[in-house]
């Protein structure tokens, strides 16, 4: 029997309508496979298995029936630790490399080794200049550029007194972390230990490995994806306020389709680019097309989205629906959240998906690798690729559904302050005065464990009811904006404080702030909360959720999140419940060693209560009403 209704899968009107497509067309997705896998494996959900050696794989039995020891003797809480502390080292590594791959650019930039990219924020390189304590007189912008990306290449590895962004950090966190041994020392050393340390033999001592974790993870928001946030500002400009479109609607039927898929704006932006080409628009045109027509999947579509204004065509779990409209020419990508399974999918249609980092080739992909001296080129040829692959478009198929949705974005740290009249004052008032009674970063992906978009949605909702501002990065974004949440008109669904905040300012009740490595735009604004008021991050009135997540990156974020004193909700279990110890440090004792612990909650209401309650506690402690 052919299922019709995906309504227990997500809550979008496209995604149910493609899955309906999907399953008529025999397409297999990710809802398919993860069925096909049904039931997980207990001890993998637990933490409880191990294949870090070859004496193994091991596994723990949970109810004491069979062993309780690997057969190097590593018990339930050393192994599930471990695992944890590979998790978060992977996470880590992924936004870090990203962020590598930008300081390359600017210093590619800066040495004139590239004519593909430019400075368009200068006054932002000069700032982190000064910032990071570099003499600024007599430098013109490619000078400053090489500067500050020799810097930040000292980041990544060479041990240094401490990293370059770790300043911005209010003084009591620092002091914190260095009593405990957690600053981070450089970006790929912290990584690097951590793979040491979970190699047999190494630390087995769980807290002491999750010490390590925290540390693992504050190199990652500290450092790897500050550093590719702020570079990105520097060099393809500092987000401000726009409207845009979000959901499946924004592929156009009569244009070639080109979706970029991935994280790095380096791709990304060097296609949009040769989309507004003369020639090829013309190229298009003679092949019977109305245009060239770009949108955005994942982070880079957020990245392209924050700074561009390019539409968003879904998140995590929309991205092989998109080729399911039979309308998408080309989908290129770089690297992460990338499924595999968007080949074989491709495949089913006439769409081509072009990898193009060293890193990240796909079988069954056509491969056009990009580097800093060619991605003019090469984005050129991607988007020729495109209106070939559009000669073989079967009108037929196509069906693309619904119609776009407006949502705001472009609310970098930058332009908040900016339309606030140049300070935090106005935005601490309306905190003081209980009009935002707090803050809520709503982060992370989608996973086919949890009704898609539902509970990113349903948990925004439920937060601006009650006064609190949310800020949303990465896939929650696409959540919350299909749902009309990013638009100033949601004022209407916020509490009566949030409401009339919005209406001065002519702002949306949630707040887009970018991509996944964009959370630290979060921490940022946070630490300078945190410093105007002369207290720690632990003692504001905010908290973060990852409602859906999916990502060893969400570790990566949730674990430096609350090592930085933030109390983070997890909508997904992740595998720790095969300790108490470590469940029990994760849920809990780390309140009492960084002001901050996880909770796990599925059910968005009851997220949003525990968030609640936690913003209650910290407005009376800071004086305040709750
Ligand atoms: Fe088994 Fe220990 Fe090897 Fe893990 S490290 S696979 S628990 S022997
Ligand atoms: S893309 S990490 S699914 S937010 Fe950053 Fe989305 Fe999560 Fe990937």
């Amino acid at each position: 029997m052919s299922k019709t209704d995906f309504s227990d899968l997500t809550i979008c009107k496209d995604a149910q309508q493609m899955l309906a497509k999907a399953r008529e067309e025999g397409v297999e997705t990710v809802w398919d496979r993860k069925r096909a896998q049904e039931p997980h494996c207990g001890f993998c959900e637990l933490g409880l298995s191990c294949r870090n050696c070859a004496m193994g794989p091991c596994r723990i039995d949970p109810f004491g029936h069979g062993p309780q020891r690997g057969v190097c003797g590593a018990d339930a809480h050393v192994i599930v630790a471990r695992n944890v502390g590979r998790s978060v080292a992977s996470g880590a590594a992924a936004h870090s490399d990203h962020g590598r791959d930008l300081v390359e650019t600017l210093h590619a930039i800066g040495e004139g080794s590239t004519t593909d990219y430019t400075i368009r924020d200068p006054e932002k390189l000069a700032r982190i200049a000064v910032e990071l304590g570099i003499e600024t007189a007599g430098k013109d912008t490619n000078a400053l550029a090489r500067a500050v990306s020799e810097r930040l290449f000292e980041d990544y590895g060479i041990r240094r007194n401490s990293l370059a962004f770790i300043g911005r950090a209010p003084q009591k966190r620092r002091d914190l972390w260095k009593k405990l041994g957690i600053t981070p020392r450089g970006i790929d050393r912290e990584v690097v230990e951590m793979m040491h340390r979970t190699h047999m033999g190494v630390d087995n001592e769980p807290v002491n490995l999750l010490l390590h974790a925290a540390r693992v993870a504050l190199s990652d928001g500290w450092a790897g994806s500050l550093t590719a946030t702020e570079l990105s500002d520097v060099i393809f400009g500092t987000p401000t306020p726009r409207v845009a479109q979000v959901n499946l609607a924004v592929l156009k039927e009569d244009h070639v389709n080109i979706l970029v898929h991935g994280h790095n704006p380096i791709v990304s932006e060097a296609i949009l680019a040769a989309t507004k080409d003369p020639g090829l628009i013309k190229a298009a045109k003679d092949k019977g097309a109305a245009g060239i027509n770009l949108a955005g999947l994942c982070c880079t579509g957020n990245e392209l989205l924050m700074r561009q204004g390019i539409p968003m065509a879904g998140n995590h779990l929309m991205s092989e629906l998109a080729i399911v409209t039979g309308a998408v020419d080309l989908i290129i990508v770089d690297y992460q959240c990338i499924m595999p399974g968007l080949v074989t999918v491709a495949g089913c249609y006439h769409s081509k998906v072009i990898t193009t980092s060293p890193k990240a080739h796909f079988s069954g992909a056509e491969h056009v690798e990009f580097s800093l001296d060619n991605a003019r080129q090469k984005a050129l040829q991607a988007v020729g690729m495109a209106i070939e692959a559009y000669s073989g478009r079967d009108p037929k198929r196509v069906f693309i559904p619904g119609s776009p949705v407006p949502m705001m974005t472009g609310f970098s740290n930058e332009a908040v302050i900016g339309a606030l009249g140049g300070t935090l004052t106005p935005l601490i008032d309306a905190i003081k005065a209980g009009q935002i009674r707090g803050a809520v970063g709503i982060v992370g992906c989608n996973n086919p464990r949890v009704k898609h978009d539902f509970a990113n949605s349903e948990l925004a909702k439920e937060l601006i009811k009650r006064d609190i501002l949310v800020l949303v990065t990465g896939c929650a974004t696409v959540s919350t904006g299909k749902q009309g949440l990013l638009m100033p008109e949601a004022a209407s669904l916020a509490g009566p404080g949030l409401s009339a905040v919005c209406r001065a300012l002519g702002i949306p009740p949630v707040l887009h702030v970018g991509s996944c490595v964009d959370n630290s735009r979060i921490m940022s604004l946070c630490a300078a909360l945190a410093t105007t008021l002369g207290v720690d991050i632990s003692d504001l009135p905010v908290a973060a959720a990852a409602p859906e997540w999916y990502s060893e990156k969400a570790v990566a974020i949730g674990l430096y999140a609350v090592a930085s004193g933030v109390f983070t909700v997890l909508g997904v279990t992740p595998p720790v419940l095969g300790s108490s110890v470590v469940a029990g440090l994760l849920t809990n004792g780390l309140e009492g060693v960084v002001g901050a612990t996880f909770a796990i909650e599925p059910d968005p209401c009851k997220a949003a209560e525990l968030i609640d309650a936690r913003i209650r506690t910290k407005r009376l402690a800071l004086g305040l009403s709750a």
